[in-house]
This record gives structure tokens, C-alpha cells and sequence, in this order.
């Protein structure tokens, strides 16, 4: 299944990459993702505690009209990325501000696909290492409200394609949603899915992987071709602690000893007190 919104995307990827040129390894900032501890619900919206573990990145989209000639940048909008691992899948939070979100009609879109769709987010890793993305990495994208993405970048025209066409699996699940003046998406995918027709990442704990995100937000700019995107970050799997996740079973069971550890505390500062 193509789409024109996915032949533009791409093409905003590799106007970035041709611009900037493969950066060297060293150039490339780096996200420590830390093992998950507080479960994640995918339901589009950030409820309690469920990213406070994750790896917090705020910074700004800066949106360029692709549909204007020359390119024209339109403004920038605040952003926060969320990342953290579970030692087999890998989580992506986005909490981005976005003052208008209008669903609309994509008449280019191919039979099957949700008639009413607004912005979307592509996530791009570069699974061949070799500093930029391009044929032989991995594109996975959601555009709100309800439709994932598992896409490859190849060599042949038009330069990627989905990988249950190309002989994989769809590898990714998420849920976005908008309230107040922000669009949050939610997404996981497998560390290592097993898909290699399919170009996905094969991570392990210890592992890293440059990643970038391109977001497009058609209401930004009142057309369809308004995007931003981020420079490469590399994402460093931090090792889970020692006999597994922390899940939230597991942190319940933690609570009697942490209960223990208040009373000795308790028991010192009033032994401290009977001192002379
Ligand atoms: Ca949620
Ligand atoms: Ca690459
Ligand atoms: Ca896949
Ligand atoms: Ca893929």
C-alpha cells in the first residue's frame, strides 16, 4: 500500500540527508534509553506515571512548507520526546503542541485506509549504519488517529515500501490523540522483530541505533505538505537490572521492603534521640 503523504515524507528524509551529508558517528547526539519499570498504555494519551521512566528529550519542530516554492519555514511548535525499552520491545512517546487538529479527507489514500486522517509521525532508523537514512533502513510511522505504518527504505523506485510487501511482517503498534492544544502519540515496536526483508532493527540490550522523526502537521500551514523533522540521535540501550524488568508486579512487591527500610530509618532516628 504507497501513498503520496508517505512518497512525501520520503522525500523530505532525503532532502534533510542530502543537505547535511552523512555525519559522522561521533557528530550524532546521543539518548540513553533506559529499561521500562512503569507499564505504558497505548491508548494516545499520557496518563499518570507511564512515561516518567523514560528517557525526556524537550525541544522544537521547526515546520517548513514543502508545498511553496521555494520552501518556506512556517514556525516551530515545543515538543517532548519519550524513550524507553522493556528488553524486547521499544517504546516512543511524543507530546507535541499543536494548537488545531482537524481530521481530514485524503483522496489519494488507497482503499482500505481510514477516509479521515490528520497529522502524522514517521520514525526513521538507520538499521546499515552508515550515518544517515536512506535505502536499507527502516521507516515505521502513525498518522492520527488510527493508522500505523511499517514501511522500508530500498533502492528501487519509489524508494521504499511496506514490509508485508516486501516478504515481512508489520512490527508496530501505537495510538495517538489529541486534547487542549496537544497531539500525543504513543508507539512500540520489537528491539529485535526477526524482520530483516522488512529492514527493521535487530537491538539488544547494550546496543545503539541512530534514529531521526519527521512529524507533518497540515493545519500548521492550512496544506497538506507542512513538515519537521529532528537530527539523527543515537539511541543507546541501557541494560535492564540484574533478574529482569522491573514491572509493576514486581514494584509492588518492593513495597513491603521499602515499608522495612522506613522503619529502620524510624528505629535509628529514635535511638539517635535517646542518646545523651
Ligand atoms: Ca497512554
Ligand atoms: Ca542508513
Ligand atoms: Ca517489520
Ligand atoms: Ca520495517
Amino acid at each position: 500500500m504507497r501513498s503520496s503523504t508517505f512518497i512525501c515524507v520520503l522525500t523530505v528524509a532525503l532532502l534533510v540527508c542530502t543537505a547535511r551529508g552523512p555525519p559522522a558517528r561521533a557528530q550524532i547526539p546521543s539518548i540513553d534509553v533506559p529499561c521500562l519499570q512503569v507499564p505504558v498504555t497505548l491508548d494516545g494519551a499520557i496518563t499518570g506515571p507511564e512515561w516518567s521512566d523514560a528517557a525526556a528529550l524537550s525541544t522544537y519542530f521547526h515546520f517548513y512548507n514543502f508545498s511553496a516554492d521555494p520552501v518556506e519555514y512556517v514556525g516551530n511548535q515545543s515538543v517532548t520526546l519519550y524513550v524507553k525499552h522493556d528488553s524486547t520491545q521499544l517504546w516512543i512517546g511524543i507530546l507535541m503542541e499543536d494548537a488545531i487538529e482537524n481530521l481530514t479527507t485524503w483522496p489519494t489514500y488507497p482503499t482500505g485506509m481510514p477516509s479521515a486522517l490528520g497529522d502524522g509521525l514517521w520514525i526513521f532508523y538507520d538499521v546499515n549504519g552508515d550515518g544517515w537514512t536512506g535505502a536499507g533502513d527502516d521507516e515505521k510511522g502513525i498518522v492520527h488517529p488510527s493508522f500505523t505504518y511499517d514501511g522500508a527504505l530500498i533502492p528501487s523506485f519509489p524508494g521504499y515500501d511496506e514490509d508485508t510487501d516486501l516478504g515481512g511482517t508489520k512490527d508496530i503498534a501505537g495510538a495517538s490523540g489529541w486534547a487542549a492544544g496537544w497531539l500525543t502519540y504513543e508507539v512500540v515496536h520489537p528491539l529485535n522483530a526477526g524482520d530483516a526483508a522488512g529492514n527493521d532493527p535487530a537491538l539488544a540490550p547494550g546496543d545503539h541505533l541512530a534514529v531521526s522523526f519527521v512529524v507533518m502537521d497540515p493545519e500548521f500551514g492550512n496544506v497538506n505538505q507542512v513538515y519537521a523533522w529532528t537530527s539523527l540521535y543515537d539511541l543507546v540501550i541501557a541494560p535492564c537490572p540484574v533478574g529482569g524488568v522491573i514491572t509493576a508486579t514486581g514494584f509492588e512487591l518492593l513495597t513491603p521492603l521499602l515499608g522495612l527500610g522506613a522503619a529502620v530509618s524510624l528505629a535509628v532516628a529514635a535511638l539517635k534521640k535517646r542518646r545523651p
